[in-house]
Parts: structure tokens; C-alpha cells; sequence
């Protein structure tokens, strides 16, 4: 069979909730529920695309699920061209704008489309992408939440265990600043200095409080600093950006790449991350690593590992995938995890398939 001759039948979408093993306290919102929305693309000729979505809030699958629903129906027929599914379903929205629900409702589609055609081409999809299967270096972001500096201390083994991994993630953001401090020591003493510390504020601060913090942890040789103010405030990032040393992180919040172009002219970042849900699956990831890499911009990734893994090795300016396992349990066959670099699965596609099993167990009506 040759790709081309895919054609889109259907979705089929189910939602599904998990608990999850380190509960998210971030300086924002606590996060016990994690939901996850599956999609399966179906085409006429057989082939299955899977890809997953992960909206942080249960509810939203109230909205997002019968909106992929609708999507599907709306593009059976249409050739399963990624580019060309991006624009119709994009367009099919336009009227009520292309980000928020919009644009995380294209990103499934699209990167299930991808699958499907790499499962059909009996490729991973980074060989279809023009690269190759390979290690991609990840730091772990599964934990180190707003807990006590000697209990997020003793995490920090643990995450670091987790993989051998040379950098971890910890968020800030605590009432006291001396806190924050005290964490970042803690750490530190417990897994080194050679450990790379990426710092996430989660959007927590207003801007004074913001250059405070920032400025305060400016000499401690951390990787990134990672959302201090709200996630559109691409003015006051582009003050952080002039004044601090400590490279600044954004991207999780770009809706599509077109976001990462704007933050990039406002200099509103030195590194940026964007999320695949957000960004727009695996087509709105590739035009955002034109301009990232055309600009020089080291590029991240934010959630979707598995994903994540495979763009990464076709991106100009790859710099770290973020490692989270919130998935794994609806995996069949995780990725697996080795000296602080995900290692991609030579299979055809991204390699997603359902362990139907746990599927069944935690199903979320939407
Ligand atoms: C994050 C991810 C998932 C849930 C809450 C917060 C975070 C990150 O911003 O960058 O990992
Ligand atoms: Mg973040």
C-alpha cells in the first residue's frame, strides 16, 4: 500500500481520566485528575493513525471531544494529506477564531494524520519527517511540585533515578521568595551540581514580583527560567529577556506557529518550547522549527513525549524533549527512558497503540 492512496473514513474519540502518581501543585492550579483524550483516525484503506491529547482540565473533554467528533465527520472523504486536513479543519473554525479548543482539536487530528501515514508508508515518523530513529536527549519534568525544599530534595533522586537524567524540572512560585531559595539549595545538594535545574513559574508572578524572583536567581547557573508572568505578555517577557542573564523560556502557550514568530520579533524569549496540542500537532511544529531554526532559537518540547521524540530529531535547533510519563499507563509499549535520552521505537508511525485494558478501567464519559 502507498501512502498516498489514504483517504479519511472517521474518528473514533474516547476520553479518559487518570489519577496521577505526583500531583501537580503549581503556583496556578493543583491537578490530582490528569485527562487524556484518545483519538484513532480511521482511513478507507484500514490504516489507524493514534495520537493523544492531554487538556489539563476533565471538563474541557465536555467540549473538545464532540468538536473532534464533529471534525471527523466533517473531513471523511478528504485525502489523508496532513497539510491539507490542517487548513480545511482549521478553516472550518476560522470564524470563531483559530486558537484555544480550535487549534487543540487540529493538533489531534493532524498528528493522528501523520501517524497514519507513516504506519502506511512502514515508517516512524521521523523517517518520514527526512530524519532517523535515534536517542533525543530529555530532561525529567515528572514531579517537583510546590512541596517542602527537603521532600522536593528527596524527589529529585527519584526523578533523576528515573533515567539517569541530567536535568530536571522544578517549579517556584512559593510565598516566600527565601523558600524558592531554599528549594533550589536543597536540590542542588542533592543531586549535584552538574545536574541541569530548569526553573517553571507556571505564570504565577504579576511583573514586579517577576524581575524580583528572576533577578534573585540570576547567578545560580540555571538552565532556563522557564513562564514567570501570563503567558501573552510578550512586552514584560521581552523586559525579562533584556534584563536577565538566565535565558528565558516560553512557548507552551503559542497557538500555533505563527505565536512563536510573534514572541520571536517582540525578543520576547531566549529559548522557546511550544506544545504539540497548542502549536498545532506535527505540521504546526514543523513550520514553527522553520523560524525557530531560522532564527537561531533553541527549540523545546512540552508534553508528548513520543511525539515530541520524532519532530525533535527533524528540528534545526533541538535542545531538550521534556519527559513526562502521565501517559505511559494507556501505552502498550512506553518509550523507553536511558541515560537522560528517549530512545524512539522502530516501528512504523509514532508507535502509539492502547492498552485497552486500562482504556476500559478509566473511561470519562464526554
Ligand atoms: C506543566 C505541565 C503540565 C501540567 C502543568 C504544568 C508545566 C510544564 O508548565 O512546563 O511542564
Ligand atoms: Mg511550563
Amino acid at each position: 500500500m502507498t501512502p498516498e492512496t489514504l483517504t479519511f473514513h472517521s474518528v473514533d474519540v474516547r476520553a479518559v481520566v487518570l489519577k496521577l502518581r505526583r500531583p501537580v501543585v503549581a503556583k496556578i492550579a493543583t491537578i490530582t485528575d490528569w485527562p487524556l483524550i484518545l483519538i484513532d483516525l480511521k482511513t478507507e484503506e484500514g490504516v489507524v493513525g493514534r495520537s493523544y491529547l492531554e487538556p489539563y482540565i476533565v471538563k474541557s473533554m465536555n467540549y473538545l471531544v464532540p468538536a473532534l467528533r464533529d471534525m471527523g465527520a466533517m473531513l471523511k472523504g478528504q485525502k489523508l494529506a496532513p497539510s491539507d486536513i490542517y487548513e480545511t479543519a482549521q478553516k472550518s473554525l476560522h470564524f470563531v477564531g483559530y486558537e484555544g479548543m480550535s487549534m487543540i482539536a487540529v493538533s489531534g487530528i493532524d498528528m493522528a494524520a501523520w501517524d497514519a501515514l507513516a504506519r502506511a508508508a512502514g515508517m516512524p515518523l521521523c523517517t518520514l519527517l527526512g530524519a532517523s530513529p535515534g536517542p533525543v536527549r530529555a530532561y525529567n519534568s515528572n514531579g517537583l511540585w510546590l512541596q517542602s525544599p527537603s521532600e522536593v530534595a528527596a524527589e529529585a533522586i527519584e526523578i533523576r533515578d528515573e533515567g539517569q537524567f541530567e536535568g530536571v524540572k522544578l517549579r517556584l512560585g512559593r510565598e516566600y521568595p527565601k523558600d524558592d531559595l531554599a528549594t533550589i539549595d536543597a536540590v542542588r545538594q542533592a543531586v549535584g551540581e552538574d545536574m541541569h535545574l530548569m526553573i517553571d513559574f507556571n505564570q504565577g508572578l504579576d511583573m514586579a514580583e517577576a524581575l524580583r524572583r528572576c533577578h534573585m536567581l540570576d547567578d545560580l547557573g540555571l538552565t532556563w527560567l522557564e513562564e514567570p508572568v501570563v503567558y501573552d505578555n510578550f512586552d514584560g517577557y521581552a523586559q525579562l529577556a533584556r534584563e536577565l542573564k538566565t535565558p528565558l523560556q516560553i512557548g507552551e502557550n503559542f497557538y500555533g506557529p505563527r505565536d512563536l514568530h510573534k514572541a520571536l520579533r517582540s525578543q520576547a524569549c531566549d529559548y522557546v518550547m511550544p506544545d504539540f496540542m497548542r502549536i498545532g500537532g506535527v505540521t504546526g511544529w514543523m513550520r514553527a522549527a522553520a523560524i525557530a531554526g531560522a532564527a537561531g532559537i533553541p527549540m523545546s518540547t512540552h508534553l508528548y513525549p513520543e511525539f515530541g521524540a520524532h519532530v525533535m530529531r527533524a528540528t534545526e535547533t533541538a535542545h531538550w524533549l521534556e519527559w513526562q510519563d502521565w501517559a505511559d499507563p494507556i501505552l502498550q509499549k512506553p518509550y523507553e527512558i536511558k541515560d537522560s535520552h528517549l530512545h524512539i521505537p522502530d516501528v512504523p508511525g509514532a508507535g502509539l497503540d492502547w492498552n485497552e485494558d486500562v482504556v476500559a478501567r478509566n473511561l470519562y464519559e464526554a
